[in-house]
């Protein structure tokens, strides 16, 4: 098949080939289709059937640019493959949190899936202020069930060297390397800033020699520790939730790499919606107490979790294959060490990489509507600096914190619960 980028005129066309699709709709004469895609880089159609809503599908299709910038920036559509091939991971590995998948195509860069149509991105949900009290307990297993099985403590060598192969992202780690862990720190043409944002507030960022290093460690991670397929964009904009279930979304910049990366990610964007909401929830006309401590809490009860269920997955493992490796009288204690060890090691790249992931959303090319939407620009900038000063301190000092305690401690400090 020849790609061609799909309008919502000739959605109904393309789907009436297609098997799997034919036994979704009753009519396929029927549909009406709408554009919804508010992200940066793709095109989304929502697909219903007029007089049966609830015979209903999504398609997501890869054009050749990025659709932030436009047709002048070529990116190629190559990452739907990508896509394609990582949910088919996570439906393997935490089928309870991934859309099902009906039809793809790598020839047209689309999936057809699940119309998520009870559930909301969680990003605009949480800007309304929205409690999710599953949330922590569903990105946990979400984290610790898709990463583990792609790790070398359960692959073999070869296994998983083929894997790595088959994930090599390079223009979507590009993007990352660029817009998360490079420009943002330099006085870079892609970068946006307001009318109040001050020669002080880019300096602080910007010309901090100690910062720059600690920023670089992380980007020299991230593009050398191959530990596990990640998701690669895990923001709270690539889930959709509500209050019973959670759908991780859009794992286009799947590549293997540093678990804490992901990890580091939805935390990191938790901590962003916590500064946001000292604005918002006044906007809302609601002390801000309530739902920034939900927010704190979720950070702390997801990586609490995940590092529970992580370890779980591990031990399970060994006991359904155990190792000579172990097996001595204290090997348990050898084997417990090492959890432990490597557990710490994802817990600091989880603080340095949410940290990254805080700052790119500030004065980078890509925002968060959660603070880019504060229509008082000098609220805005306050909110800003205070995700500035708590991201250098996380970054930089990434191995002095002992629990994820310590760390929502921090948040407090700069800006309290009140
Ligand atoms: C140009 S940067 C575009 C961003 O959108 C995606 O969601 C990723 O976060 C990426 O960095
Ligand atoms: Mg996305």
């Amino acid at each position: 098949m020849e790609y061609r980028q799909l309008s919502p005129e000739t959605v109904p066309g393309f789907l009436k080939d297609i098997p799997s699709v034919q036994q979704i709709f009753s009519d396929l004469d029927d549909l009406e289709v709408e554009e919804v895609g508010d992200g940066n880089l793709n095109f989304v159609y929502k697909v219903r059937q007029r007089k049966n809503p609830e015979q209903t599908v999504v398609i997501k299709q890869a054009v050749p640019f990025l659709r932030i910038v436009g047709e002048s920036w070529p990116l190629s559509r190559t990452r739907m493959n990508f896509e394609i091939q990582a949910l088919e991971h996570h439906t393997k590995y935490c089928p309870q949190h991934v859309p099902d998948i009906f039809y793809s195509s790598t020839d047209m860069s689309l999936v057809v899936m699940q119309n998520l149509n009870r559930h909301a991105v969680l990003r605009g949900e949480m800007i309304l202020g929205k409690i999710f009290p599953k949330l922590a307990e569903h990105i946990s297993s979400f984290l610790a069930n898709t990463l583990f099985p792609t790790t070398d403590w359960c692959l073999t060598g070869g296994e998983k060297k083929a894997m790595v192969d088959r994930f090599i992202n390079p223009e979507l780690c590009k993007i990352t390397e660029d817009f998360v862990l490079t420009n943002p720190y330099e006085d870079h043409e892609t970068n946006v800033y307001h009318d109040e944002v001050t020669q002080a507030d880019k300096d602080y960022l910007q010309q901090d020699s100690q910062l720059k290093v600690a920023v670089a460690e992380m980007k020299y991670a991230f593009m050398n520790h191959s530990e596990a397929l990640l998701h690669g964009d895990l923001h709270i904009g690539s889930i959709m939730a509500n209050e019973e279930e959670t759908y991780v979304i859009d794992p286009e910049f799947a590549f293997f790499g540093p678990i804490g990366f992901d990890v580091g990610a939805f935390i990191g964007n938790l901590f962003l919606a916590y500064y946001a909401h000292e604005v918002r929830q006044k906007m809302l006309g609601r002390e801000p107490f309530e739902y920034r401590n939900w927010i704190l809490r979720t950070a702390e009860e997801t990586w609490n979790q995940f590092q529970a269920k992580f370890e779980v997955n591990w031990v399970a493992h060994e006991q359904d294959a155990p190792s000579s490796y172990w097996n001595y009288q204290e090997g348990h204690i050898g084997f417990a060490l090492q959890r432990q060890r490597f557990l710490r090691h994802i817990f600091e790249d989880t603080i340095g990489f949410a940290a990254c992931k805080m700052m790119r959303r500030i004065y980078g090319l890509a925002k968060v509507a959660d603070i880019a939407e504060i229509p008082d620009l000098k609220a805005r900038l306050e909110v800003e600096r205070n995700v500035m000063r708590m991201a250098k301190v996380m970054v930089q000092q990434r191995s002095s914190f002992r629990s994820i305690k310590e760390l929502t401690a921090l948040a407090q400090e700069i800006s309290p619960l009140r």
